[in-house]
């Protein structure tokens, strides 16, 4: 492994994910690894999960980490090749990563899609900017399209959870009042997927997904029938993917309640957080022993330590 930027980097998923339950039973069982390696965490967008997690998992393995919020706290960045500069930004991307890697060994990046212009969100022209010129491995801390530590960390929560070897898991989408990414559900079908979950999506008509990563996952737009015997039920809010980054005005109603729950087969409730609460998902839930989200925040950092130690492996074996 290279990189972690999609599920495609991982090379054997359920050693990956039996490798994070270990850690997690012995977090500072390889607490040398990461002696004299620095973990830079770069983000241009708001996080608390993402940032505390990964850094907690570098800590883990002994690494020193550096930490910017570089849309805040850095000169403010130009994305296009061969720009004139004589505007508002400052620094070059191609010039601000080239310095992050000569301080780094592993670096992380957080870059959000814009939801103005699809094509160029999912070229993930930032993140490919970023892997190019900061020349170390690059971990996704969620790009324009997909959001790989959380869905690992999903992946293991469903893990920990499952009665049965292919459950039924039904991602669902809610109501929000701002356009989200489609990143987090995206990502999440995509592991679901390669992780051969019995995946079905529900949503609005209008919300179809990319069917690059939905793959043969079943889509309904009665959530009622979908959620039938549910497993597990993920819950997300995505702004379109066909009329790029709108809220459309289809999905009153779509709130997931303990009401609709008792269609399933007592399903185990996920979201990624942040949560928008009584809009997004209801209280009773969150606050009601269904509910897994803090055991999904918990996984976090061992989907991140399985990643950085995976990646730290690489390095020393390089030498
Ligand atoms: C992000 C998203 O991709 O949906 C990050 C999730 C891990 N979520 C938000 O931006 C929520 C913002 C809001 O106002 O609720």
């Amino acid at each position: 492994m290279k990189q972690f930027t999609s599920v495609s980097d991982v090379t054997d998923l359920s050693a990956f994910v039996e490798q994070a339950i270990r850690l997690k039973a012995d977090p500072f069982a390889f607490s040398g690894l990461g002696r004299n390696k620095t973990l830079g965490l770069i983000f241009l967008n708001p996080s608390l999960r993402t940032r505390l997690s990964t850094q907690k998992a570098a800590a883990n393995l002994g690494m020193h980490v550096m930490v910017m919020n570089i849309d805040k706290e850095g000169w403010a960045l130009e994305m296009k090749d061969h720009a004139i500069m004589n505007g508002s930004t400052v620094e070059h991307i191609r010039d601000a990563a080239a310095v992050i890697g000569k301080y780094c060994d592993i670096v992380g990046l957080r870059s959000f899609p814009g939801l103005k212009n699809r094509e160029e969100d999912y070229s993930e022209e930032i993140l490919k900017k970023f892997i190019r010129y900061v020349n170390v491995p690059v971990i996704s801390l969620e790009s324009a399209t997909l959001h790989p530590l959380q869905s690992f960390a999903d992946l293991i929560s469903i893990e920990e959870n499952r009665k049965s070897k292919k459950p039924k898991v039904v991602l669902t989408w809610a109501p929000h009042i701002k356009p989200l990414p489609q990143a987090v559900a995206n990502s999440f079908a995509e592991w679901m997927t390669k992780a051969e979950m019995n995946l079905v999506i529900t949503h609005p008509k209008g919300y179809d997904l990319d069917t690059k990563y939905t793959g043969n996952a079943a889509v309904s737009y009665k959530q009622e029938e979908a959620l039938k015997d549910a497993d597990f039920v993920y819950v997300k809010n995505w702004s379109s993917y066909f009329d790029y980054g709108k809220i459309l005005s289809a999905g009153k109603g779509w709130m997931l309640t303990n009401k609709k729950l008792e269609q399933t087969n007592r399903a185990k409730v996920m979201h990624c957080l942040p949560v928008r609460r009584g809009l997004e998902l209801s209280h009773e839930i969150l606050d009601g022993k269904q509910s897994l989200v803090l055991q999904q925040a918990e996984n976090r950092v061992y989907a991140a330590q399985t990643v950085l130690k995976t990646l730290l492996e690489n390095l020393s074996s390089k030498k």
